[in-house]
């Protein structure tokens, strides 16, 4: 297992619509471990292929509090079959866009199917934070970002902040 770096804003790689796997090897499990490892030490409760530079369509997520035994979820190829007509608002962050947090409403149920790591077919219905949490995962696979989901105001707000602290980087 690796500890990866995670992408950040303006990255344009977060925009980008990641492959899906065509076959679940020895390979994509070795990412989705280092994907696992980055996600706890970030920390961080999902984390997106893509975030760590890898455009495939690969999602770990552990929603367990910290002071539970851990329960890493691994998705290989996820697609939402089903959403509710109710919705919910949760406070996201994202790791690709640290320390900013606004509220997001999406669908509060959801069906998702997916390749488990034995290359099995799974579905799965989610509620609660697990809801928000796999629909923020499955559109970082298709190149989106929860300020995407905010107003253009405050998403503009948040763009401009992070090119200026990637302009200042490269300044010496
Ligand atoms: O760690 C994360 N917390 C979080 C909180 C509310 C809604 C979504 C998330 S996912 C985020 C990690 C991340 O950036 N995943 O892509
Ligand atoms: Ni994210």
């Amino acid at each position: 297992m690796a500890l990866r770096t995670i992408i950040k804003i303006p990255d344009p790689l977060l925009k980008t619509v990641s492959t899906p796997v065509d076959k679940v090897d020895a390979d994509v499990l070795a990412l989705l471990d280092d994907m696992l490892e980055t996600m706890y030490a970030a920390p961080g409760i999902g984390l997106a292929a893509v975030q760590i530079a890898e455009a495939k369509r690969l999602v770990v997520i552990d929603v367990v509090r910290d002071d539970e035994p851990k329960q890493p979820m691994y998705f290989i190829n996820p697609e939402v079959v089903w959403t509710s007509e109710e919705t919910a608002i949760y406070e996201e962050g994202c790791l690709s866009i640290p320390d900013i947090y606004e509220e997001v409403e999406r669908p509060a149920e959801c069906r998702v199917r997916y390749l488990d790591r034995e290359g099995t077919a799974q579905e799965i219905e989610c509620s609660g934070i697990l809801a928000t949490c796999i629909l923020h995962e499955i559109d970082h696979l298709n190149g989106v970002l929860f300020i995407d989901h905010i107003s253009r105001l405050k998403r503009e707000r948040i763009q401009k902040k992070f090119a200026k602290a990637k302009k200042l980087e490269g300044a010496d």
